[in-house]
């Protein structure tokens, strides 16, 4: 047990959710810059708080999921010479190995690293990106990940990503958005390679996002909050994933000058 660091002392690279000791309640875990593992777990009234693992030094990227399919997150760190490790979670602690070796940061220039069920065996697999735009995913497993191409976009196209099932066919679809606000898909499909589709474009004012069934029918939509006017815009995929765009309201209360969570260009 012990307290949750303040920024200084943590110096904290990452901070991500997830249920790491498998009891259905999320909890959050803080990564350091020298790649401590620090969990707060969540209980009935607080958070406790535990350094679960040491990843060390070199790592510079960290995406949490269940990737071992045992029902408790863990963690999948790329270090810079290009070896994927994975911290699994045995519900008390993280257990630390290597498992894959990708090309090294200085040849690749790894970027856009996420985690989601990319071939819907229930099991989290990562997605990642080199510098020449080659998507590739790891598909989730026991000791390892499989990694395999999935397919290339333009890697400096697109200033945000989200893994999201746009398709509704249990398999999880990547969506991007460029600083102009127009979206494109990435379907995942059977064979495990990834084809591309156009989503649909807002306004290009600044906008903050929330995937959900907002309809009730079973399908993901994206809902878009305008930050200068308050109006809510929904796009719902349809036919080949391209979006029914429609208004859903506004935010009356909305003060455009008030501080968000989301994020910003
Ligand atoms: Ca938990
Ligand atoms: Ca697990
Ligand atoms: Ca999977
Ligand atoms: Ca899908």
């Amino acid at each position: 047990m012990g307290n949750w660091l303040s920024s200084e002392e943590a110096n904290w690279q990452k901070v991500i959710t997830g249920d790491f000791n498998g009891d259905q309640r999320t909890d959050v875990l803080g990564i350091t810059n020298s790649g401590t593992l620090i969990v707060a777990l969540a209980g009935i009234n607080e958070f406790v708080v535990e350094t679960w693992g040491e990843f060390g030094d070199g790592f510079v990227d960290y995406v949490a999921g269940d990737f071992d399919g045992d029902g408790k997150f863990d963690v999948t760190g790329l270090h810079q010479s290009g070896n994927v490790w994975r911290a699994t979670s045995d519900g008390a602690s993280f257990q630390l190995k290597r498992t894959n070796g990708l090309a090294s940061m200085v040849s690749r220039d790894w970027r856009n690293m996420m985690a989601g069920d990319f071939n819907g065996d229930s099991i989290d697999d990562f997605i990642i990106q080199d510098n020449r735009g080659n998507w590739f995913i790891g598909d989730g497993g026991t000791d390892k990940f499989t990694v395999h191409f999935a397919n290339r976009w333009n890697p400096d196209a697109f200033a945000e990503f989200f893994v999201a099932d746009l398709s509704g066919d249990g398999r999880d679809d990547l969506l991007a958005r460029t600083h102009t606000n127009a979206f494109v898909c990435n379907e995942s499909l059977v064979s495990g390679r990834m084809f591309v589709r156009y989503f649909g474009k807002l306004s290009e004012d600044p906008h903050a996002f929330a995937f959900g069934d907002f309809t009730g029918d079973r399908r993901i939509e994206m809902a878009a909050l305008n930050l200068n006017t308050g109006a809510w815009t929904l796009m719902s995929p349809s036919e080949l994933l391209r979006a029914t765009i429609r208004p859903f309201g506004i935010w009356t209360s909305f003060q455009p000058t008030a501080t968000w969570a989301g994020r910003l260009d």
